[in-house]
């Protein structure tokens, strides 16, 4: 079916929001019209969260529905789940991958969750990423509110001359709810680089002089589209290792993998246990 070539995001005659419109038709379909409110998108350390938040019901392949291509990196999935909400009858669709911008397929293909989760009807979407951290308190594992962003990707998931609001991106109302779950939660700025390389010391002092205090390499370009798409955003981030410079040694893609495992089972409770109060 993403064969179809009407459903080529990267074709700039597609409409990418026909294409979010097929797929969630696809979802839909596969999931009997099952209420779905939120979508959750699941970063590096984020990936027990389904499991926390109740029984998958049904699981779908990305490559069955419009316009989600097959996993890009080893090791992620390349499903999306529709799972229950504990028993209150609702449903979140759980996408266990993201496409990243530095992947080269374009902005459409970064947001395409996004808007396919507005389509299926959800009002609410997590936002969530490993990243490095700019604080020296926060200790590998430590989960962060995302409270507002800085996109140095130089580009935008809006088309045209649609000039969207991004005062409160970041929902001040769930940012509130999640401190209800954990008052512990500290809040901060979260700065997108394109990757994927990670950023030098420099560019790290660069983040933490702009306001920055969290820097990775997703959720920005998907926050707008999804504010676009009038959804309230809920961004958290893992920090998984200390941002260059901000520790003495190198990063090493194996020691954030290990923090973020190590870390996975509290802060995926913590976000369960936030989407059964939304
Ligand atoms: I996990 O230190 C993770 N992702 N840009 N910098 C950037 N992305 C990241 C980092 C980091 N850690």
């Amino acid at each position: 079916m993403s064969a179809n070539p009407a459903y080529n995001l990267s074709d700039p005659g597609t409409d990418p929001f026909a294409v979010a419109e097929a797929a969630a038709a696809v979802i839909r379909e596969r999931t009997e019209g099952a209420p779905h409110t939120v979508a959750l998108v699941l970063g590096s350390g984020w990936g027990q969260t389904g499991d926390l938040i109740g029984e998958t019901m049904v699981r779908i392949d990305n490559t069955d529905v419009p316009g989600f291509g097959a996993a890009a990196v080893a090791g992620h999935s390349g499903v999306m789940r529709s799972v229950a909400i504990g028993d209150s009858g609702r449903r979140a669709l759980v996408y266990g991958t993201r496409t990243h911008f530095y992947e080269g397929r374009g902005v459409r293909a970064v947001v395409h969750g996004v808007r396919t989760a507005a389509a299926l009807g959800c009002t609410t979407i997590v936002i969530t990423n490993g990243c490095g951290g700019l604080r020296p308190e926060w200790a590998p594992g430590t989960p962060v509110l995302i409270r507002d962003h800085i996109n140095l990707t130089a580009h935008s998931p809006i088309e045209g001359a649609n000039f969207v609001d991004l005062t409160d991106v970041y929902s001040p109302r769930l940012r509130a709810l999640a401190r209800e779950v954990d008052p512990d939660l500290d809040e901060g700025v979260y700065v997108q680089f394109r990757g994927p390389h990670y950023e030098t010391p420099a560019e790290v002092r660069m983040a933490a002089i702009l306001g920055g205090d969290l820097v990775g390499m997703s959720t920005t370009l998907e926050a707008i589209a999804a504010r676009q798409s009038g959804l309230e955003v809920l961004g958290i981030s893992l920090v998984t290792n200390p941002a260059a410079g901000i520790s003495a040694t190198p990063l090493n893609h194996e020691e954030v993998l290990d923090a973020g495992r190590a870390a996975a089972e509290r802060s995926s409770r913590l976000l369960a246990a936030v989407v059964s109060r939304l």
